[in-house]
């Protein structure tokens, strides 16, 4: 900075004031300021948004004073870093969040009261930030907070007023905000909204931007150039040849848009308890100029201007599609702009002040999450092979030991494969590249496996076949030193199936981080009532950065008084989704009956279907039943929400069928308050926060070995809800947790109530509801096709579909076909028997309240272990080798 005098920075040190104050009068007066000079409205005249708006400048103030400080802070200890690259990010809301974080929440709340205004209510004009599809995205934003309070990475303190003076001095020379620990991108247009028309799915844009977003910072001067297409040719060099990549230029023509320049946007986010604010840079693509000065000596102006924003496309769209995402070409472009940005900046800020890659591993940690940024293995490469000039081996040794990758998924339509002609275009150096990493390891393979064809084959980088592609998760697995599982028996499936011939070579690299979530968003921010019953009893407020205190409440969980103000916090929450209902689909709902719910993406192994058959067939025996005998049906409530990817029909037709049975059951005068069906549209991050806390069972009801872990069920295990499932994913842990000690409490259903109990069966663990068959009876059920048995009862609802019971006759029929004779992939009719008795069970259990309070308060005290902290612990320790680095104040 050219007037850098040290006259000059005495004054400006001089001008400087401490930090900003968080007193009702200053928030007032901040919030004012922010409602005139940045909001532009009159302090005499704004609405709620425009409260909300100066609200949320006012906080973002907070979080940059402490995310400066976070900033000059580890650039000071320069400890080793992790880097965060996840293509998908759901954060949600930011305010609420925000200011729990950073403990002045309830100051807020008295400055604007006497502003005339509600916390809550300004809460809600926020919109959500949908960068993502669903668990994997969620499981970032949720570790990114942990990451944030956990203080990663960071060690030691000093004494604070010299801290204090350091740090403000530093911060008059330091002007390059750059300590980042996640990447993604900033896409323009988030997660589609879902709207129901007549029962079915359109999908619609979500322009998350359009009325501005005070959570991001710009940094227009945090541009990298990224480069597509062109040739790669041999260069002469120290005697010897290397290689050159020439990007744009394909047959002496130039590609058009072959360079984009990435923009970084900053967004802080909060530790909880501590002043470690980290960021979270996404890349958002602009015109490069570049191409400009190409375009406009053409001498068409306009076309030239018209055309630039076209680049802008690369970041300008989510892709909706979970799980299934192959050869096209945006999505690799996507990939690999993320990639190359992210990288530039790593390395930039490496080499700030390291001038040896040998530091690199020491210095940095690349976590991929999973094989979407993989190609970040070959830009690496790329790099220090072609820009730094390392040697390959030199290179690989680094690579080698920087990179881990997290996979989350065993579904094989969900590994991804790029089309070699695809890459060739796009990128025809990281073709090269990795073809040399496939060489090299194919070589290294044979010498420990000898020539098993088969083998090398399935274990190659490259698939030959009509369409020869890569596989992102081979090359992921070769190139990380730990490949990690997201619960036990993922992993397990991991190392006997996915990826066996790997794990066979490598067991050394196999291990898991079973997912977590954050209790600040998923208890604190989301059920407060709950968070301050919590604190009371135990005393402390500890256990918002320490989950495994909530253990604590195990001794106090018959407690009479406790059950009084647990029910107390339940009822008003289910209060408040009750009101939510009744607003969106004009349902009463009754809150007495037990509010059930599944809230999730739309998918077959998800098996919302078994669900929807299950409540057509609790209708069924309403109606068949003797008048006198439905006193004893204990009402529910039965809530489903989720999207379906725009193209995946199947997933569509159960949101039409869930409708369609709402339908007629919702209007049955024979049912009433019995039974009711709802579903939820848009479900996203701020409506599960809703749902979420007045849920009393929630069901996770997978094809066992199908669910990689499974989030949700964590985040209503911590709200106190029951859970009606399957053994899959993490759910195997949590019977371990939450059923370990409740053996004895055996007890069995009796047979005869009334037709949803019919079948007596033993229930061994009443805490949780487990139903179907296990992950290792699956494939041998499979093999039985139309031989395999199916209850009467799952023929006959089925049948009632099939007859257009429900209307949409032919409209249902293929979902239909996919549940019957010989087509039952997912196991439903298999199921239906054990999925009713659990249903029955669910029923008889919401009986008796005292044992159903006693039940919730059990399943919060053991959630501790599904905590992200305890996760994000995990990976710091035993895959990134990063410690605590605490700023300190
Ligand atoms: N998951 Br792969 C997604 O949400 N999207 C994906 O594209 C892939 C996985 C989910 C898993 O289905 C879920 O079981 C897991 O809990 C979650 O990722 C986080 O690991």
């Amino acid at each position: 900075r050219g007037g850098e005098t040290r006259v000059g920075v005495e004054r400006m040190f001089g001008l400087m004031d401490r930090f900003l104050k968080s007193d009702p009068s200053s928030l007032q007066k901040d919030i004012l300021d922010h409602v005139e000079y940045t909001v532009a409205r009159s302090r005499f005249s704004f609405d709620d948004f425009e409260a909300y708006q100066a609200l949320a400048h006012s906080v973002r103030d907070r979080l940059i004073e402490r995310w400066h400080d976070t900033q000059l802070h580890f650039k000071k200890k320069d400890p080793k870093r992790i880097y965060f690259l996840s293509m998908e990010f759901l954060m949600g809301r930011s305010l609420s969040n925000s200011v729990i974080n950073l403990g002045i929440r309830d100051q807020y709340a008295d400055a604007l009261k006497e502003l005339g205004f509600e916390f809550e209510v300004l809460a809600e004009q926020e919109g959500d930030a949908a960068l993502g599809n669903g668990g994997l995205a969620r499981l970032s934003a949720c570790q990114m907070d942990s990451l944030a309070t956990m203080d990663y990475p960071a060690w030691g303190c000093i004494a604070m007023i010299f801290a204090l003076l350091i740090s403000n001095l530093l911060r008059l020379c330091e002007w390059d905000s750059s300590t980042d620990t996640c990447y993604g991108l900033r896409y323009q247009y988030g997660l589609f909204r879902q709207v129901i028309l007549d029962g079915y799915q359109h999908e619609q844009p979500d322009y998350w931007l359009n009325f501005g977003n005070p959570w991001e910072i710009e940094r227009v001067h945090v541009t990298y150039p990224v480069k597509f297409y062109g040739t790669v040719e041999d260069e002469n060099f120290n005697g010897g040849k290397r290689k050159v990549w020439l990007p744009g230029e394909t047959h002496k023509s130039l590609v058009p848009f072959w360079q984009v320049e990435a923009v970084a946007y900053d967004n802080p986010i909060p530790g909880h308890g501590t002043r470690n604010t980290i960021t979270l840079r996404l890349w958002a693509a602009k015109p490069s100029d570049q191409i400009d000065m190409e375009s406009y000596n053409t001498g068409d102006y306009i076309n030239a201007v018209v055309n630039r924003q076209r680049a802008e496309t690369i970041s300008s769209v989510l892709y909706p599609d979970d799980r299934s995402y192959q050869g096209k070409e945006l999505r690799l472009k996507q990939q690999y702009f993320f990639v190359s940005a992210s990288l530039q900046d790593i390395i930039r800020r490496f080499k700030d002040s390291h001038s040896n890659f040998d530091d690199f591993p020491a210095k940095v940690a690349l976590q991929l999450n999973d094989t979407h940024p993989s190609l970040a293995i070959a830009e690496v490469m790329r790099v220090l092979v072609d820009e730094e000039h390392l040697d390959w081996n030199r290179a690989w040794d680094i690579v080698c030991k920087i990179f881990s990758f997290t996979s989350h998924t065993v579904l094989p339509e969900a590994l991804e494969k790029v089309p070699v002609d695809l890459l060739e275009s796009l990128l025809p150096r990281h073709l090269q590249i990795i073809y040399d990493i496939n060489f090299d390891y194919i070589e290294e393979l044979k010498k420990r496996i000898g020539l098993d064809y088969d083998r090398l084959s399935r274990m190659s980088i490259v698939e030959d076949g009509a369409i020869k592609s890569i596989r992102m998760a081979n090359l992921a697995i070769v190139c990380s030193h730990t490949v990690n599982g997201v619960s036990r028996v993922h992993s397990e499936l991991l190392k006997t199936r996915v990826f066996k011939d790997f794990y066979e070579l490598w067991p050394h690299k196999f291990d898991y981080k079973t997912n977590g979530v954050t209790q600040r968003r998923w208890i604190v921010v989301s059920n407060p009532s709950l968070s301050a019953l919590i604190s009371k009893w135990l005393g402390t407020e500890a256990w918002i950065r320490d989950m495994d205190l909530l253990a604590g409440l195990q001794d106090q969980a018959a407690n009479a008084d406790l059950h009084e103000e647990w029910r107390m916090v339940r009822k008003v929450n289910k209060m408040r989704l009750a009101e939510y209902i009744e607003a969106m689909s004009g349902i009463k709902v009754s809150v007495s009956a037990m509010f059930d719910v599944q809230i999730k993406r739309m998918h077959e192994y998800k098996r919302q279907l078994l669900n929807i058959l299950g409540i057509i067939h609790r209708y069924d025996c309403i109606k068949n039943m003797e008048k006198s005998d439905r006193t004893k049906v204990v009402p529910r409530v039965c809530i489903i929400g989720g999207k379906a990817a725009p193209g995946y029909e199947l997933a569509k037709k159960i949101i039409k069928l869930c409708n369609a049975v709402a339908e007629k059951i919702n209007n049955d005068p024979d049912v009433g308050d019995l039974l009711k069906l709802v579903f939820i549209p848009d479900y996203n991050v701020s409506v599960a926060e809703l749902v979420i806390p007045g849920a009393d069972l929630s069901q996770h009801i997978s094809t066992a070995g199908h669910e990689a872990s499974g989030t949700g069920s964590m985040k209503f295990l911590m709200n106190g809800c029951l859970l009606l499932a399957t053994e899959d994913g993490s759910t195997v842990e949590i019977i371990e947790e939450i059923g370990k000690d409740n053996m004895e409490e055996e007890w069995i259903r009796s047979a005869s109530s009334n037709c949803f109990t019919a079948a007596a069966g033993k229930f061994v663990d009443s805490r949780m509801f487990l139903f179907g068959a296990k992950m290792h009876e699956v494939p041998a059920l499979r093999e039985k096709g139309p031989t395999l048995k199916v209850p009467l009862q799952f023929a006959r609802v089925v049948r009632m579909v099939r007859d257009g019971y429900f209307g949409f006759q032919d409209y249902f029929e293929s979902l239909c076909d996919k549940v019957e004779g010989g087509n039952d992939f997912y196991l439903l009719g298999h199921d239906f028997q054990s999925y009713l008795e659990a249903q029955a069970a669910a029923d008889k259990a919401f009986v008796d309240q005292e044992k159903w309070t006693r039940m919730s308060i059990l399943s919060t005290a053991g959630s501790g272990r599904f905590s992200s902290d305890r996760t994000i612990e995990e990976y710091a320790e035993k895959t990134w080798g990063i410690e605590p680095c605490r700023c300190p104040f």
